[in-house]
């Protein structure tokens, strides 16, 4: 197989998760009986570029359709964590009305609208219609479009300026053509501007066995020595990196640059990865082992459950959640429902195994015994929410790095 990103043939796979359903396709009531799209879904490593990606493409129309269900301002957690990083880059880059912020998948304007508020000019890019929608309906100028050169093009010859800052989170690791999307950043992005990069941390996934977090959506999984090599063959540098434990099991945020530098973070970084091997086969190769006992441990603790007669519920419909639910084979006898706060979710039902989606309240009116939360990556935020169900004797079962039922 050759390499999505530097071309060279010999990526190798390391993890087979079966035929999957699309983790976001979550499915209409009257759609339930009838066929419902699965692709294979494998991992591999490319030991040349060291870019972690899935082997599987899904043509991009049917992962973000016009009713792709992703809306970003469901997290209080992430909405802070935007601010923060805004007021930050506000201070630290000493914008003003005379600078331009581009944010590519600006999905509903959680970032931007930051900016907004002070004054900073802003263009959010995302091919979602309905987040657009939602974004320019709050004052954040956005258009519905997926970002690449040739729109980089566009934009410039139409009289967009470069861009002093662009900031690119949860995308990198969702586009097909990421040569392209990186070449487009580096023709807009101003040339003494910042581009900053976040995504799940390939090392968190692996060592906390955060197999969930595959789905088609996400083509790759990024490193620091990735995203270095990436940079560097479009003539752009990758100069520092901060860490956030607490955001989507583990994230990193890189700082790119059209100057040469790394700060000593950075260098730490990448000495720690290749110390073990992050950009090598064998950091990865016993990673299957590990997701298969995952597999047999939820499955068992479950059905132990079940034949107890206790209840069980879940918590998020997360595009991560339908992976676990699917590959672990967990359907409605094992776990009834599934409650989630996001409004467009409500109503549907779980990809492949076809949970009801309920509104959070169902968890405090129908009191499950158990309730796995699916969007573990906001656990605390979630449990922190549901006080009233742990105090009405409701138990929480985490499912990685491995199952476990905690009282509160
Ligand atoms: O790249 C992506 C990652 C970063 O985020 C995208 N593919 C979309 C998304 O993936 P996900 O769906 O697994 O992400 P979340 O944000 O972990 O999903 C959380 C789910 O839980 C959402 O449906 C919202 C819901 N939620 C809730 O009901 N109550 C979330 C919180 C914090 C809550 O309090
Ligand atoms: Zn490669």
């Amino acid at each position: 197989m050759r390499c999505r990103v530097c071309g060279v043939v010999g990526v190798r796979p390391f993890l087979d998760l079966g035929k999957m359903p699309l983790s976001d396709g979550l499915v209409r009531p009257e759609n339930l009986q009838g066929p419902e799209l699965t692709f294979a879904l494998e991992v591999a490593f490319c030991p040349n570029c060291a870019m972690v990606q899935i082997l599987q493409d899904v043509a991009q129309e049917v992962l973000f359709p016009e009713d792709y269900p992703y809306f970003s301002s469901f997290s209080d957690q992430l909405l802070a964590h935007s601010r923060r990083h805004a007021l930050n880059l506000v201070e630290t880059r000493s914008l003003s009305g005379d600078s331009l912020v581009v944010e590519l998948a600006s999905n509903d304007g959680y970032l931007l609208q930051n900016f907004v508020e002070l004054g900073v000019p802003v263009l959010g890019i995302d091919p979602a219609p309905a987040q657009v929608k939602a974004a320019n309906d709050k004052g954040v100028r956005s258009i519905c479009r997926f970002f690449g050169l040739e729109l980089a093009e566009e934009l410039l010859a139409g009289g967009t300026g470069q861009a002093e800052v662009i900031i690119a989170n949860n995308v990198c690791a969702h586009v097909p053509d990421l040569n392209g999307f990186v070449a487009g950043m580096k023709a807009l992005l101003a040339p003494g501007g910042l581009i900053t990069i976040e995504n799940p941390y390939v090392r968190d996934l692996i060592d906390h066995c955060e197999f969930d977090t595959i789905y088609h959506e996400h083509l790759f999984y990024h490193s620091c020595t990735g995203i270095a090599r990436l940079m560097e063959r479009h003539g752009l540098h990758l100069n520092h990196v901060e860490y956030f434990a607490e955001l989507h099991g583990g994230t990193l945020r890189y700082h790119v640059s059209h100057q040469a530098g790394r700060t000593p973070e950075l260098e730490a970084y990448l000495a720690d990865e290749a110390a073990t091997g992050v950009d090598s086969f064998r950091y990865y190769e016993g990673f299957a082992q590990r997701v298969e006992q995952l597999r047999v441990d939820l499955r068992a603790l479950l059905s132990s459950l079940r034949a107890q007669g206790r209840t069980v519920a879940a918590y998020g419909a997360a595009a991560k959640g339908s992976t676990m639910l699917n590959y672990v084979g967990i359907d409605g006898d094992l776990v009834s429902f599934v409650v989630d706060r996001n409004t467009h979710k409500q109503g549907l039902h779980m990809p492949g195994t076809h949970q009801p989606i309920l509104g959070v309240d169902a968890l405090v009116e129908q009191r499950p015994d158990f309730t796995l939360i699916l969007a573990w990556n906001f656990k605390e935020e979630i449990m922190g929410q549901q006080r009233g169900y742990t105090e009405a004797g409701g138990q929480w079962i985490v499912p990685v790095p491995h199952p476990e039922v905690i009282a509160s």
